[in-house]
């Protein structure tokens, strides 16, 4: 960590640019402390920086997943959408071919992968999890999405909404993720899915996505929207 110079984090490294980059462990220490508290000094374009699309976010051996997963939103857990199998669509718009409504059951029968990875809150928490789920690749692959166009966007059933840019959405570790801890994705934590993005930082991991959209517009952000850095400790 202490390789870290200055000037690379104020020219605007990512955070997965960075973790790869100097092979440091981002645990809960002083150091990592200091490196968030950087972050939190970045702007939207910055935000959009560097991304490798081969490289790949550390995994981690099972034993290092925790089993009750940290929860976060900008409200309290009991607050959390309640979506239901039966009446669920996940809807799609934009540069996609088929733009057929998706259930939760049809969602389930898409091949699946598990990754055990580490997130990073900008709030100065991480934890590492196990997500199960179908890379968005494979999805948007499915569903004819236009993979020349520049960005996916997502909505959410809390009102959230953020954005990828499609070389992170093609990115191999970028999951659909169902489950989490080998458990179907508990209710708070985004059931019937969440964006898991091991090359990003937390908050662009949307959460009870309802619509998924292909775009040349860069999509907006729910915390970019509000300086994006600034969170009331929920
Ligand atoms: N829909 C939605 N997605 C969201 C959020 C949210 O408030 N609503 N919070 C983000 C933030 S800041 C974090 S750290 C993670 C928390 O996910 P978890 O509750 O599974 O730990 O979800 C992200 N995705
Ligand atoms: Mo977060």
């Amino acid at each position: 960590m202490t390789l870290i110079r200055r000037d690379l984090l104020e020219r605007g490294f990512s955070l997965g640019a960075l973790t790869l980059l100097t092979g440091c462990d981002l645990s809960d220490s002083n150091a990592v402390q200091s490196v968030l508290a950087k972050f939190s000094a970045w702007n939207d374009r910055v935000q959009a920086a560097l991304f490798s699309p081969d490289r790949l976010a550390p995994t981690f051996p099972e034993s290092d997943a925790v089993k009750d997963f940290r929860y976060n939103a900008w409200y309290g857990r009991e607050q959390a959408p309640s979506l239901d199998a039966a009446d669920y669509r996940l809807l799609l718009s934009g540069r996609i071919a088929d733009k057929r409504p998706w259930t939760v059951e049809q969602l389930h029968a898409l091949p699946q992968e598990t990754q055990i990875t580490r997130h990073v809150c900008v709030e100065g928490w991480s934890m590492i999890g196990k997500w199960t789920g179908t890379p968005l690749r494979i999805f948007l692959q499915r569903v004819g999405a236009d993979l020349t166009a520049r960005y996916v966007g997502f909505e959410c059933a809390d009102g959230y909404y953020e954005g990828i840019d499609m070389p992170t959405a093609l990115h191999p570790q970028t999951l659909m993720a169902f489950k989490l801890a080998d458990e179907i994705l508990p209710r708070e934590h985004g059931y019937p899915f969440k964006l898991r993005i091991p090359t990003k930082l937390g908050f662009k991991n949307p959460k009870f996505v309802t619509t998924i959209y292909v775009t040349d517009k860069e999509p907006r952000g729910y915390w970019p929207d509000r300086g994006y850095n600034w969170f009331s400790g929920s």
